[in-house]
């Protein structure tokens, strides 16, 4: 038996109902289970008990209308069960006794997602149970944000909000839910999505270890079967259904600075200067909580911020933008003007005796919006103004489990007793009020979403830009996450890696762990290795408690500096490629910062590598992740790669040996990968205008075959224009065509917006000597006689025709071609 004994496994239905839609079934005691089609590759199931409510669909971003155009089924029905088959996607088995389900789709192994065949489903109390076969070679992926390996097998996992530090490898839960999982058997993936909000379980073969059980404290038993038999394509309908991250400003892929300690708006000042004044690009500053008055939201203190809007002013003058942190907790204060105008609004959360529910976090008693409500989510964005009005740029919001200190609240939030809602925003059979337990998991998300939408009202034209620490699943709609207080701890440099990886196939792209840990005085050494990492981690963000001591990259003395400053410039001279991948993300919901198994899911050494990942398809980024380490293996997937510092080939699939100095990290670039580059820059603003771009080929030195391509993407970075076509898409392909032999295709440009430049260059980095003929448009183009000198010069001049310099120093050939709206082809060959 797979159940603990106290859980009663149900009985199964005399019949079931097909009603051209849904096949349904009613089972003895009152349960109703209902099989959704939402579209051929994605069926939803809910079980549910004699009275109870349908799921809040907080973590949807459409409901079933808005999905997909639903897949024509039909059911056969025996004496054993009924087959429900969906025209070109899943069959679904339902058999009568016991009521299990399992479902087959082409391409996976077959049957998947299996409910256990003698006990599928029970029920405890509250809880609902669900008991699924898994696999013994399957390998469990996604939940979010958790600790851990990046395979989540042999554990059992909660999804409960939690403000929780230190992150101990046993510390579950952390500060955001996402109950998907992603099951990958013999290279195909399938995702199974719990959309209950309420407290949830997850045992991934920890009792049984062939055996998933699923359990949640209340509401429904509710899942989405995804099947794929492609990851991408598992992520792609999980972000539908969830939503996807809308494209961020450019100025979020920069370097971000922040420290819980910046006490005064001199202090803030003091580091912008350092930065410019060192040369390390930065685009962003945050104020954590020490620029309000006594921690009053939206407030200023008067003496230690006295000119707010001056400040932010001075800020963007330098290229800075500045992000504000906001937590949820409002001081209870009678005066204070958002509690007085909370009260009046009966904004905040009472108990279920109707008081307003009191904790105390910073600012001492405090009172918590109801984001459960679309009106208190409406009134929380107005208060927004006091930052936007200011000129902030980005809203930070923190403690949003919610985290309350209070004594006795064991739990460490609010009390179950709290109610929330009705939401009017929901569908009408979704408007209901709700117990905190149903709530708190979506409280993170819902601050998150009043947060956004201030921004696109209140500032309208520009993309918001909102970092939270607590979220559910369809937090990404909203907000970036990170991954709170780490330590600066080696371990957590580590860690970070299957962390953002599993909270990007989670549907998470832009994440980020806090550079250097949080907690804890971290070493010259570990913020070096630490900037190395980040600088290929979506959210690039330094930042540091006030227990700790000083971490900015000058802190740790020269060498740190000048190794920390190389590499945030690679990190901006990579903006162009970043870019591009993130616009993806928003397209399709693929995560930037990708495990080696999203692009080589047929190599099985692939899945065992959680100390590498691929930035995009092209970038192999393998950080330091020990102290002293001389050497470090790296794993390569088939092809072959090439070191982006040494120039060095490597092949896979195999392991390589890498030496690690300081001032180096293994990366790889995949042979006849095309990279878009930018120019240096200090901070974001400085490439408006400037459209400078040079795409880095490394060539290969043995392997001259495949083809190779990249969605360049471009627009103003900042506003959202974009969404009615000022934007420039064009595919560059590089293809291998034998030795010595290479054609480079610029697709036509897409979309309106004009890139800021004449021209363009192509660096091909590891050349074999001088071509002996390069072609353009099938024309032959003579060697310039002069050097090029890559992305400095000439390039904001029309180039109207192509001219090409081989470097032999540094074996590089450098070709500049005019920009133009057309497909066009270079073709570069060597002769022998
Ligand atoms: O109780 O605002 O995770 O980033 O610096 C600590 C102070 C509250 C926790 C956040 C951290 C932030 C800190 N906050």
């Amino acid at each position: 038996m797979v159940f603990p004994s106290d859980v009663t496994a149900l009985e199964g239905p005399a019949r079931f109902h097909w009603d051209g839609q849904d096949l349904q079934a009613h089972l003895p005691g009152g349960f109703t289970l209902s099989v959704q089609p939402w579209s051929a590759q994605v069926v939803r199931v809910v079980l549910t008990p004699p009275g109870a409510r349908p799921t809040v669909d907080w973590a949807l971003a459409a409901g079933r209308d808005g999905f997909d155009r639903p897949a024509p089924g039909h059911v056969e029905e025996d004496a054993s069960g009924a087959w429900l088959r969906l025209a070109g996607g899943l069959e679904v088995y339902a058999s009568r006794h016991p009521p299990a389900l399992r479902f087959q789709a082409d391409g996976h192994p077959k049957p998947l997602a299996a409910d256990d065949p003698q006990q599928p489903v029970g029920v405890r109390g509250r809880s609902l149970w669900l008991a699924k076969e898994l696999p013994p070679q399957a390998r469990c992926l996604g939940l979010g944000e958790k600790v851990g390996w990046l395979d989540r097998r042999g554990r059992r996992w909660l999804f409960w909000n939690r403000d929780v530090t230190p992150h101990l490898p046993d510390s579950d839960p952390l500060y955001v839910s996402i109950p998907l999982l992603l099951v990958e058997q013999q290279g195909c993936f399938y995702g199974l999505f719990f959309p209950n909000t309420h407290r949830q379980h997850l045992d991934l073969g920890a009792t049984r270890e062939d055996r998933l059980l699923w359990w949640a404290d209340g509401g429904v038993l509710d899942y989405f079967l995804i099947a794929g038999p492609d990851l991408p394509r598992v992520v792609e309908r999980y972000t539908r259904l969830t939503g996807r991250m809308p494209l961020p400003p450019r100025w979020a892929l920069g370097f971000h600075q922040s420290r819980w300690g910046y006490r005064t708006a001199g202090e803030v000042e003091e580091v912008a200067g350092r930065f410019r004044e060192l040369g390390v690009p930065c685009d962003a500053l945050y104020l954590d909580i020490d620029y309000m008055d006594g921690y009053r939201v939206f407030t200023w203190h008067p003496a230690r911020f006295p000119d707010p809007a001056g400040l932010v002013e001075r800020l963007h003058r330098q290229g800075f933008r500045v992000v504000t942190i906001v937590d949820p907790g409002v001081k209870a204060e009678p005066g204070y003007r958002v509690y007085e105008e909370g009260r009046l609004r009966d904004a905040f959360c009472r108990d279920r005796n109707g008081e307003e529910f009191r904790g105390r976090v910073w600012p001492g008693t405090t009172v918590w919006p109801d984001f459960a409500r679309a009106e208190v989510r409406r009134w929380w964005a107005d208060q927004h103004q006091a930052l936007l009005a200011a000129g902030v740029d980005g809203i930070w919001n923190d403690m949003n489990e919610p985290a309350n200190f209070l004594e006795g609240t064991v739990t460490g939030t609010l009390e179950r007793t709290v109610v929330h809602g009705p939401d009017a925003e929901r569908p009408p059979d979704q408007r209901r009020p709700a117990e905190h337990d149903e709530v708190h998991n979506v409280y993170g998300l819902l601050m998150s979403q009043a947060a956004f939408e201030a921004q696109l009202r209140l500032r309208p034209g520009r993309r918001p830009f909102v970092l939270t620490r607590s979220g559910f699943a369809g937090i990404q709609r909203y907000a970036a996450v990170w991954t709170g207080d780490n330590s600066s701890w080696w371990e957590h440099l580590a860690m970070s890696i299957p962390q953002l990886l599993n909270l990007g196939l989670s549907g998470v792209p832009l994440v980020g762990a806090d550079v250097g840990g949080f907690s804890g005085d971290c070493s010259p050494e570990l913020l070096v290795r630490w900037t190395q990492l980040g600088a290929f981690v979506p959210l690039f963000r330094n930042h540091s408690s006030r227990e700790s001591r000083r971490q900015e990259v000058w802190q740790f003395g020269p060498q740190a500096l000048e190794v920390c400053r190389a590499f945030v410039q690679l990190r901006y001279r990579l903006l162009p490629y970043l870019y591009s991948l993130m616009w993806e993300a928003a397209c399709t919901g693929a995560p930037p910062m990708r495990p080696l198994f999203w692009h080589y899911p047929q190599d099985p050494t692939a899945y065992r590598v959680q100390d590498a990942f691929l930035l995009g398809p092209y970038l192999l980024v393998a950080p330091v992740l020990q102290p002293q380490a001389a050497f470090r293996a790296v794993y390569l997937p088939d092809g072959e790669w090439v070191h982006w510092f040494r120039g060095e080939p490597a092949w896979g699939p195999g392991p390589a040996v890498v030496p690690t100095p300081l001032e180096e990290m293994p990366l790889f670039q995949r042979a006849g990968s095309p990279i878009p580059m930018g120019p240096a820059a200090q901070h974001t603003a400085q490439l408006a205008g400037d459209g400078r771009l040079a795409v880095r080929v490394a060539l290969p030195r043995r392997r001259w075959e495949g083809e190779f391509s990249l969605e360049l993407y471009e627009d103003d970075g900042e506003s959202l224009a974009y969404t009615e076509g000022e934007f420039a898409l064009r595919r560059l392909t590089v293809r291998l065509e034998g030795p010595g032999r290479l054609l480079v295709e610029a697709g036509p440009r897409h979309g309106r917006f004009r890139p800021a430049r004449g021209a363009w260059d192509l660096v091909l980095e590891g050349a074999p000597g001088s071509p002996s003929g390069v072609w353009w448009q099938g024309q032959a183009v003579a060697p310039a006689r002069q050097g090029l000198a890559v992305l400095d010069e000439a390039l904001r001049t029309e180039a109207a025709s192509p001219a090409w310099y081989h470097d032999g120093e540094r074996a590089r050939v450098v070709v500049r071609l005019p920009e133009t709206p057309e497909s066009v082809q270079l073709r570069v060959e060597w002769a022998g």
